[in-house]
């Protein structure tokens, strides 16, 4: 056995593999194989907390739903044979048809290691700079917003301005949910300090429960808003003249492109959608506050217009030279753990490493010579739209995808999937099977989290190590392994003669410095001559660090800017009109984001059960007036469909919501549902700067699903239902429930949902049917005499309450009489009260006992917390309680 799992003794400190904060996580094998985790209390970006994800990782480390060796035309094939298959036909597709005929789709769940290799691979040694990520859908926006204003990529700010300033902005940005510990550090210190918070975001999320001020902008219309700020800031004599005048150049433009397009607050109240005062309070509140942070996501980088959003927010701290000192800055907080350390190796299509620019010919020059290339890509290659486009066409011959599961994740998801069919070969690394895998000519199975060995960089800039803990499953490896196995095959030989992720790190960090005067920030120089041991021990540091220099944490602040004359650019910027506009066909606008405890296309934070229990169901957030306009009632299923495709899922209603907009989560994959896939709905039409898509907004039209009947089946199995008008399914302790319904009537659905248990023997199975054949309850035993799956059907709004059945199922009891009865009853044996959804998910508490807790008397998140526990533990879950406390208050009043 591996040494490493010997060690049960030690923990480990690494890092965490989910959002942009990237936490310290300290993790522990014990001697049966379980994982334990916790926050790292050492680590600067949480000191020892974890959100409900971080905290549920020792729960996604089972081997269920992994692959542990290749495959080749979906049958089991060895290492060799699959990698020399890859090496031929990427080979002799560039033979034949020049290397912009490959391409490769990454993703920022990499490292930092194999990043930097498949991008040498690409652009050094094949020659194309098709090579193109997932930060596309993601960070896009805000790198390009940086290079406009700043010359160079940079995020300027570290995580105390958070705790420093007097005013956080927090605008397109859920941080409660999306980067939960940031969000617990920014309220943390407005209780300490008084911190105000204004929330710019079309939804009242989590996050705008704990603010001075919430803009529900209509969507898409952020220009306006801060064009509208530069202006009052202009009018107001708030502008730092000497910092301009010393620091920058293009502001008359800008102050001018934006007094024309915001001439009044009331015009910018007008066009956002917003109140006269509101706006004024906001502006009052940045003109007042030196000391102001404006932190920004996913509302304004996926958009058609999400460059221009950043360069309004860069805009008005340029005017004030709020940038790079304590407790100011414009603040893109990344996504995905290694978001940051993607775009350092220049991981996307239009980049060079190491902050360089296919703009700059002495920039590609340099690059070459560093990597001694045999064929230097010289211009950019195709961003993901493009490049799937382009593999459904037939450009792009042979694609290999590493680490995103681009088939749920793409907007336009129905062509993604049309384009790996159409597309000659295809080969995906992955930790799990996907719905991309499925497309797959060749599998790779890579190591996951706990076992690969390497560097990421979060929001902050901080590099930190994320390190095993236990040996690498089956025949799995590494992602740089693996690309450099195949490097070696095309016959690009000694660059890729790696033998450890330490040696391909210290190659990045010498690259970084190589004829680097200064003029480029990123600088890791004094990096390069990392030993293994040293390597091995690093410390979370943030970038640039260059040789002989002292880490300067902050950037920028100095007000000299990486542009040719130093100086930092005002763009002007005007609010565009919608890239596609509503109409009678499709008159609602779609967003679409993140759940608090879900990871994207849930293929590791989906297995967990208390991560399921938050939002068990696709459901789509419709406004009252919306949902009554459509027939619709709360638990309705409903068809949605745009102009690209279709999906449903349940409807919630909810004030959260402004009228003629409905929100629908992007996580459900085919995996998890029959048809829920925000991806199906997205649009593909992209920025023309950064060619993000507009992922926050499409045309969408919902009708009432005329559902007859429902069914839920508790079960042991893992299946993949057919032929359902709706199914999702949701892990549990011990197994799965899933959820039916359909159009069909009630004996019909009855007939449909029985198939389930036909493949128990007779006497394995208990049935009940009414007399009318309306409804139907079903349970199967297993030898030892416990419940192994129970099936429940009902016409539409009949179905009871089905926790108990979980409880049964994961118990593994024999039945006991009495359980028996109340199976094919279809009521609990004993009166129990359902808990509700759960909305704490380290304590297990639902709605349903935090709703009896408060009603009697529980006025606070700390008589909650004494009561129940809720919200003691991560506190992912606080900003919920307070909403359900708020609430109960309210039906108090009433
Ligand atoms: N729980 C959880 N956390 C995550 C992730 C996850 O999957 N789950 N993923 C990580 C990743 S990769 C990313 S990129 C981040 C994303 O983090 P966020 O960007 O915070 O998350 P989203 O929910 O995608 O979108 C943020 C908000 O933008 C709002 N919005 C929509 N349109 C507009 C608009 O026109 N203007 C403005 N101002 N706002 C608008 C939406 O209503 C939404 O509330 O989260 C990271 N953290
Ligand atoms: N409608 C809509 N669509 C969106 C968004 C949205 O807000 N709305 N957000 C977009 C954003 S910001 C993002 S970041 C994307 C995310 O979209 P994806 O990248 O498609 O999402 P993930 O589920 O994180 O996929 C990562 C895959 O990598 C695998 N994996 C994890 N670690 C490793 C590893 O070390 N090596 C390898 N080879 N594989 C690994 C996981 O098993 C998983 O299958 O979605 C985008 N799509
Ligand atoms: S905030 Fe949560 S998901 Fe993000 S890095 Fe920290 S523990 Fe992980
Ligand atoms: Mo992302």
């Amino acid at each position: 056995m591996n040494t490493i799992a010997n060690e049960q003794a030690a923990e480990v400190r690494t890092t965490c593999p989910y959002c942009g904060v990237g936490c310290g996580v300290l993790a522990r094998v014990a001697s049966d194989g379980e994982v334990s985790v916790r926050g790292d209390p050492d680590h600067p970006a949480n000191r020892g907390r974890l959100c409900s994800k971080g905290a549920a990782l020792g729960e996604t480390m089972g081997l269920e739903g992994r692959v542990l060796h290749p495959e080749v035309g979906g049958k089991r094939a060895d290492w060799d044979a699959a990698l020399d298959l890859v090496a031929r036909r990427f080979s002799e597709a560039i033979a034949e048809h020049g290397p912009d005929s490959v391409a490769f789709y990454i993703s920022g769940q990499l490292l930092t290691e194999d990043y930097y290799v498949a991008n040498k691979m690409m652009k050094g040694f094949i020659g194309s700079a098709n090579i193109d990520t997932n930060s596309r859908l993601c960070m896009a926006s805000s790198v390009a917003g940086h290079r406009r204003a700043f010359g160079e990529d940079v995020v300027p700010g570290v995580y105390e301005d958070f705790e420093e300033a007097d005013l956080v902005v927090l605008t397109g940005s859920n941080t409660a949910w999306c980067h939960p510990i940031l969000y617990q550090r920014i309220l943390a210190a407005r209780h300490a300090r008084g911190t105000k918070i204004v929330v710019i975001d079309p939804r009242r999320t989590a996050t705008a429960d704990e603010c001075d001020l919430h803009l529900a902008l209509d969507p898409g219309t952020d220009v306006l808003l801060f064009n509208g700020l530069l202006a009052h800031l202009a009018r107001s004599g708030a502008v730092d003249e000497s910092y301009v005048a010393a620091h920058t150049c293009g502001f008359d433009s800008a102050i001018q492109v934006a007094s024309a397009d915001a001439p009044t607050v009331e015009k910018v109240a007008a066009g956002c959608g917003l109140t006269v005062a509101d706006v004024r309070l906001f502006y009052e509140l940045f003109t007042t506050h030196e000391r102001a942070v404006t932190v920004y996501s996913q509302g304004v980088n996926q958009s058609a217009h999400g460059t221009d959003k950043v360069n309004a927010i860069i805009n008005c701290h340029l005017a004030t030279g709020r940038i790079g000192k304590p407790g100011t800055g414009p603040f893109s907080v990344t996504g995905q753990p290694n978001a940051m350390g993607g775009r350092e190796v220049g991981g996307l299509a239009n980049q060079l490493a190491a902050h360089m620019s296919f703009e700059n010919p002495a920039d590609i020059e340099r690059v070459a010579r560093f990597w001694n290339a045999p064929k230097m890509a010289r211009k950019g290659g195709l961003k993901a739209v493009d490049l799937f486009q382009a593999a459904g066409d037939g450009r792009v011959k042979a694609l290999w995808i590493m680490g995103t599961n681009p088939v749920v994740s793409m907007p336009d998801a129905g062509r993604v999937r049309a384009a790996l069919k159409a597309c000659d070969f295809v080969v995906v690394s992955d930790v799990a099977r996907t719905d991309t895998t499925r497309y797959a000519d060749v599998f790779l199975p890579a190591a996951g989290w706990g076992e690969k060995d390497g560097m990421v960089t979060n929001s902050e800039r901080r590099l930190s190590r994320q390190r095993p803990f236990m040996p690498i499953a089956g025949e799995v490896r590494a992602d740089w392994r693996i690309i450099s196995d195949v490097a070696r095959r095309m016959g690009f030989g000694e660059a890729f003669d790696y033998a450890n992720p330490a040696r391909i790190f210290r190659e990045h960090a010498a690259l970084s410095a190589f004829e680097n005067a200064g003029e480029r920030l990123f600088d890791i120089g004094a990096l390069a001559t990392l030993s293994d041991a040293s390597y091995q021990a690093f410390e979370p540091r943030h970038w640039p660090m260059p040789i002989g220099h002292e880490a300067n944490e902050r950037l920028l602040g100095d007000g000299w800017f990486p542009t040719p004359d130093g100086r930092a650019r005002f763009v002007p910027v005007r609010q565009e009109g919608f890239a596609q506009t509503t109409d009678a066909a499709y008159p609602l606008v779609l967003n679409t984001g993140r759940l608090r405890d879900q990871w994207h296309t849930m293929t590791r934070t989906g297995a967990v059960p208390r991560l399921m229990a938050n939002a068990p169901d696709p459901v789509i957030d419709l406004h009252p007036l919306d949902a009554a306009a459509r027939g619709l009632s709360e638990g309705d299923l409903a068809h949605l469909s745009t102009r690209y495709g279709f999906a449903r899922a349940k409807v919630r209603i909810t004030n959260a919501q402004r009228p003629g907009q409905a929100f629908l989560p992007m996580h459900w994959s085919g995996h998890f549902a029959g048809a829920a896939a925000a991806g199906q709905l997205a649009s593909p039409v992209t920025d023309p700067y950064s060619g993000q898509p507009e992922l926050k907004q499409v045309p969408l039209r919902v009708t009432r699903e005329q559902t007859a009947w429902e069914g839920v089946l508790v079960t042991r199995r893992d299946l993949r239902p057919t032929g359902f008008v709706h199914w999702s399914r949701q892990r549990v302790s011990g197994g799965w429930v899933y959820r039916l319904g359909g159009t069909e009537t009630p004996d019909q659905g009855i007939l449909l949902a029985r198939k389930f248990v036909e493949v128990f023997r007779p006497d394995q199975l208990l049935e009940y049917r009414d007399r009318k054949g309306l409804t139907y309850r079903a349970a199967a035993v297993d030898e030892a005499g416990a419940m192994a799956e129970a099936l429940l059907v009902a016409p539409l709004g009949q179905l009871p309450a089905c926790d108990w059945l979980v409880l049964l199922l994961g118990s593994r009891q024999p039945l006991a009489a009495m359980d028996r009865h109340a199976l094919l009853s279809g009521r609990s044996p004993s009166p129990m009260p359902s808990v509700g959804r759960i909305v704490c998910s380290c304590f297990n508490v639902g709605v349903n006992q935090l709703a009896s807790a408060v009603a009697s008397g529980c006025g606070s998140l700390e008589a909650i917390g004494k009561t129940l526990n809720a919200g003691t533990n991560c506190g992912s879950c606080r900003p919920e309680i307070r909403a359900i406390i708020d609430a109960g208050r309210v039906q108090a009043a009433e």
